[in-house]
């Protein structure tokens, strides 16, 4: 650092970031015109958005940094959330909104001819997750900022995040995104670099004392580069940090002899070999198939991130037995659960620390949260894989999983199965490792992310964990969603709408202070303010959908929409053939029945899996259910069928403020939490939904009067689906019906669609389509009937954003921090 002497130059000379408009067109400028080389006559709306980023990103690392200071010299416990996915989505309107700058960026922007949301939409999406897990990784990082408290995301830094999506003739078809063109949201730290070895043996040794140690050795090495990302909290100073990591191959090890000896090729393909492992975010939600890159990528991410966060805590010169005072790490999923393993291999092989100590240690780092209990999501890796790439984490993971089955069989002897069932090591050809069951071993706390589903892990995939631990060991914290990206960010107009009821943005920072919005629901003004709100959003959607589809839609239709991953658990099948049905009752109506009919618009959005022939099979029925309706003129508007094509943050940002209804209608028991459920409420939007996830707390918040439940619950769901091998499986008529359609050829190739049908109709329909179909089409008509009064619809409305409160990701990570981290915010002096 700087000698004492020479400080108060850098002082004087320390840059201050902009706050008036005029200060901020000149970084701007300066930006437009020394940064990026360009000038006044060649200043595109794309040179303006890097402009004004650029301007932004200097403040943002000013307080970035006198944040990381604060937290150093703090000597207090921080956070760390390792998660192979952060869906950030546009990060300059969040900006702007956080320090609170963006009515001065909208001033500054004209003043130099542009229109500040045409800037904005420049940006391209930091789409580096697949959906919800992804997306609540980033809402926790705007929490935990916004709430002060000291923490840090780590992740990959893909050069290729998730895929987009474009739909021709029907068919989804994936094109690469990279994105990293231009991200002036990155700070690489060349400087930061940490060597991650791969394979090799492991052999044992003895040292000076005659102590045996262990030596992992002879392996590859990879590169692990640091690029760091601030995370602006809103109306506060704090910035964090989220630090992604890239891969490199070796300066060490990237062969200049090869290079020199001419074997250029050789040389080449090595460092394309190292690089490749951040190369590309794997495509699946709630999917793992177990492939050697992504262990790799898991691998590398947690052993570059455990290095980064002993290197700071041994900074502190502390003792070990400190390590779980100043540190806690949070695992989203058991995609980081290595993370538990490198810690013991640091402790024990390189620190000498003795086994038992070390991984009291590590028990009092990690918290786990589990995102699923589906069968396939749950992830297993073969042994011989493991042994291969990560000789020495695997012996540990042996010791591990050695000393838990002596201890439940010292506590439980008489229960002899019961050491098969909760072993790490899964006894199949070949054996596998089990993440969930070592993730919970090597963990202090384990929570699911919404009531229902926290207790659902507790009766199935950690039963016997439980009679092990004790129920304490298992909570839940009921997932959330930031106000400042969801409702400012995405809805300003009813963000300052509520506000001028409320006397300012307070809300937005406790949501709770929503509740008072139930004083105004007799204020005639208040309430058609909301509504032309609503309308004007949906005039917003419908241009967005002709720009994209050419199709019109009519505004005052009711807008039902469902985007999310394409899933069968999540059941778009259940939704188009809802519409299916829909579409058939009206071709069978009178004029006068008709006329009765309130018009719809039935609209998807979502990503399938590539591999996922079902899921994109559900993509192309939807399509095809479009192009006959959409262009059927005795329907008219009374039913619109939209695909918007590749959903992501910043669609959802103008899809959510525009729904009239939207549909979260997972099989009951598979949708752990669902997110965008709060979403959509929050944005004046009702809902109809299974009772699962965060549906039922939804309900309890809200009211059951002000959301559409059907279908049956989660605990009948193992008898139905009983009832559909063993007994007779009767096919829902109405339903029936709806496949003689798509049968007879009505919506195209009725081979196309086959396999759908059939995994209904005769593959027992493992997610209960048939059995809840009846429920959810006489659903829909209640809901039909309650938009025909709109002052009652108006006002289920507003009571209901009124009782959001609870769903903000603020409520959320204090409960992580208090329950789980132990960790104390530490707010800027002013
Ligand atoms: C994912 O998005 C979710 C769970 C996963 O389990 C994996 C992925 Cl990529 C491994 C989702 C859940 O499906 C959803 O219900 C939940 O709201 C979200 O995580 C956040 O908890």
């Amino acid at each position: 650092s700087i000698p004492e002497g020479q400080r108060e130059a850098w002082k004087k000379h320390s840059v201050q970031g902009f706050t008036t408009k005029d200060q901020f067109e000149d970084e701007t400028v300066r930006h437009i015109e020394t940064t990026l080389a360009r000038s006044l006559f060649n200043c595109d709306e794309l040179a303006a958005y890097s402009g004004a980023a650029l301007a932004f990103r200097d403040r943002l690392i000013i307080e970035w940094n006198k944040t990381q200071q604060r937290q150093t010299f703090a000597d207090q416990k921080r956070v760390y959330y390792l998660s192979l996915e952060f869906l950030m989505g546009r990060a300059l309107d969040n900006a702007m909104l956080n320090v609170g700058l963006k009515d001065v960026a909208r001033a500054g922007l004209k003043d130099l001819g542009f229109r500040i949301e045409d800037v904005i939409s420049q940006e391209h999406d930091a789409a580096l997750g697949n959906g919800g897990l992804g997306r609540l990784a980033a809402c926790f990082l705007d929490s935990m900022a916004t709430l002060n408290y000291p923490a840090w995301g780590y992740g990959l830094r893909y050069r290729y995040g998730i895929f987009k999506q474009e739909i021709v003739d029907g068919y989804q078809v994936e094109v690469p995104d990279y994105w990293l063109d231009f991200n002036p949201w990155e700070f690489p730290r060349h400087d930061i670099t940490v060597d991650i070895q791969f394979y090799g043996y492991v052999r044992k040794e003895k040292d000076e004392d005659g102590k045996t140690v262990t030596i992992w050795e002879g392996g590859e090495i990879v590169d692990a580069v640091a690029y760091d990302v601030p995370i602006p909290g809103y109306g506060t100073a704090t910035t964090n940090n989220l630090r992604l990591w890239s891969s490199k191959a070796s300066k060490g090890e990237f062969d200049f002899q090869k290079f020199n000896s001419g074997e250029y090729e050789g040389s080449v393909g090595d460092q394309q070999r190292a690089e490749t492992i951040s190369a590309v975010l794997y495509p699946n939600d709630n999917l793992e198939r177990g492939k050697e890159l992504r262990l790799k990528q898991q691998y590398f991410w947690c052993a570059a991130s455990l290095f980064d966060i002993v290197r700071r805590f041994k900074k502190t010169k502390k003792p070990w037995s400190k390590f779980s005072d100043m540190v806690a790490i949070q695992l989203n999923d058991t995609h980081p659960t290595l993370a538990i393993v490198e810690m013991q291999r640091i402790l024990v092989d390189i620190e000498g620390l003795d086994w038992a100590e070390a991984w009291s240690i590590v028990q009092g780092t990690f918290s786990y949260a589990n995102h699923t209990v589906m069968p396939e999501a749950l992830e297993k890796w073969s042994v011989p894989l493991m042994q291969n790439l990560l000789p020495r984490h695997l012996q540990i993971i042996y010791e591990v999983n050695s000393q838990f089955l002596q201890y439940v069989e010292k506590t439980f002897p008489k229960d002899r199965d019961m050491l098969r069932r909760v072993s790490i090591i899964e006894e199949s050809q070949p054996k596998m490792v089990r993440m969930a069951y070592l993730a919970t071993i090597g963990s202090h706390k384990v929570n699911g992310v919404a009531e229902l589903h926290s207790d659902l892990i507790k009766t199935t995939i950690f039963k016997d964990f439980v009679t092990i631990y004790g129920p304490d060991k298992f909570t839940n914290v009921t997932n959330g969603i930031t106000p400042r990206r969801w409702l400012h960010q995405a809805n300003p107009k009813l963000s300052e709408l509520i506000a001028s009821k409320l006397g300012g943005y307070d809300f937005l920072t406790d949501l709770t202070k929503l509740n008072k919005l139930e004083h105004f629901l007799d204020d005639a003004d208040f309430k058609k303010e909301w509504q032309e709100i609503k309308y004007a959003n949906k005039v917003r959607l419908a241009q967005h959908i002709k720009d994209t589809t050419g199709v019109s839609v009519n505004p005052k239709a009711l807008f039902d929409i469902q985007v999310k991953r394409i899933h069968e658990y999540k059941r778009q099948q259940l939704n188009i053939l809802g519409v299916i049905h829909r579409y058939l009752t009206i071709k069978a109506m009178s004029p006068e029945e008709r006329k009765k009919l309130a018009p719809r618009v039935s609209i998807f959005g979502g990503k399938a899996a590539p591999g996922y022939w079902m899921a994109k099979t559900v993509i192309h029925l939807v399509c095809s259910v479009g192009e006959v309706v959409n262009n059927d003129k005795d329907i008219g508007d009374l039913l619109k069928v939209i695909y918007i094509e590749d959903y992501n943050v910043s669609k959802a940002e103008i899809i959510t403020p525009a729904s009239d209804i939207s549909e979260h209608i997972s099989t009951a028991g598979t949708e752990a939490s669902g997110t965008s459920n709060m979403k959509f409420v929050l944005n004046g939007g009702l809902i109809i939904g299974t009772c699962d996830g965060a549906n039922i707390e939804i309900t309890r918040e809200i009211g059951e009067s002000n959301i559409f439940l059907f279908g049956n619950l989660a605990e009948d769901v193992e008898d139905l689906r009983h009832a559909h091998t063993y007994g007779d499986f009767q096919l829902d008529p109405d339903l029936n019906k709806v496949f003689e359609a798509i049968k007879s050829g009505r919506f195209g190739d009725a081979g196309r669609f086959s396999a759908l049908c059939n995994s209904i109709i005769e593959h027992g329909d493992y997610y209960l389509v048939s059995d809840d179909f009846n429920s959810y089409v006489k659903t829909h008509e209640l809901v039909d009937e309650a938009y025909k009064d709109q002052e009652a619809w108006l006002e289920k409305c507003i009571t209901s954003v009124a009782r959001m409160g609870f769903f903000s990701s603020d409520r959320c990570i204090q409960e992580y921090a208090e329950m789980i981290w132990n960790v104390e915010p530490l707010p800027p002096k002013e």
